[in-house]
């Protein structure tokens, strides 16, 4: 799997890249991430890469020029066509379905705006897929990018450690619903004890309470994943 981020500061990806899980999967060569500075491709006298909007207002733009070719010419830095993701407000909310529908990609490449936007012309001309994080307002997509990076890398095989681990967890599994409580030594802390039924070694016991507690803590936090709504495609047309 390969991640090209388009950002003007590419220096906030440092720490989060170099962490033990995703160096050890670069280190496998299972993922590549490249960084793009799009600054790089601004030809401006002062390499300017935004400019007041048109019609007035508060803010800046980011001029549509250094953004347009840099993912051009980052496409053709590699064979494999890449995916384009332009993060933004105003685009489709992530969720884990999308994240699973990114990880079918081979190639994905990130383009990072400022909070002010980009010009609408890069819209019109990449034709990028537009994804939000959720309804908040941040001062620039890198934080976005590395939410999807790290929600996409998890389901790329062989990069946690143990296989099924993806697949348990809440929001991967078929139900989709929040994970209950759980528990490690010691068997009683400050008067709380481990519920008698996880010492029992009855596993299906076990099975049976883990799926109640998980149903009990999304109906009490998350009433709306127990009846998630059709999705479009089996919607009927009446
Ligand atoms: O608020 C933003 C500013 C720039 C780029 C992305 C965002 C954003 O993405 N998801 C929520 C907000």
């Amino acid at each position: 799997m390969r991640f090209d981020i388009l950002t003007l500061f590419p220096e906030i990806f440092s720490g989060y890249l170099n962490q033990s899980l995703l160096k050890k999967a670069q280190d496998r060569g299972l993922v590549e991430v490249h960084l793009h500075n799009f600054r790089h491709w601004s030809w401006d006298r002062d390499r300017r890469v935004d400019d007041r909007p048109y019609g007035g207002g508060p803010g800046m733009v980011l001029r549509p020029e250094p953004v347009v070719e840099c993912a051009e010419d980052v496409q053709a830095m590699h064979p494999q066509p890449g995916h384009l993701v332009l993060l933004t407000p105003q685009g489709q909310r992530l969720n884990q379905a999308l994240v699973e529908q990114l990880a079918q990609h081979p190639r994905l490449i990130l383009i990072c705006g400022r909070y002010e936007g980009f010009d609408e012309r890069v819209r019109l001309i990449l034709r990028p897929q537009e994804i939000s994080i959720g309804d908040y307002v941040l001062n620039g997509g890198e934080v976005a990018a590395m939410v999807i990076i790290d929600a996409v890398i998890r389901l790329v095989p062989g990069v946690l450690g143990d296989e099924d681990s993806s697949v348990q967890d809440s929001f991967s599994g078929p139900e989709r619903w929040l994970e209950g409580p759980q528990y490690t030594r010691p068997r009683e802390y400050r008067g709380y004890r481990v519920p008698d039924v996880l010492l029992s070694g009855d596993h299906e016991a076990i099975r049976r309470w883990r799926q109640e507690q998980s149903r009990i803590r999304t109906a009490q936090r998350r009433p709306e994943l127990l009846q998630p709504p059709l999705d479009k495609d089996s919607q009927s047309g009446t």
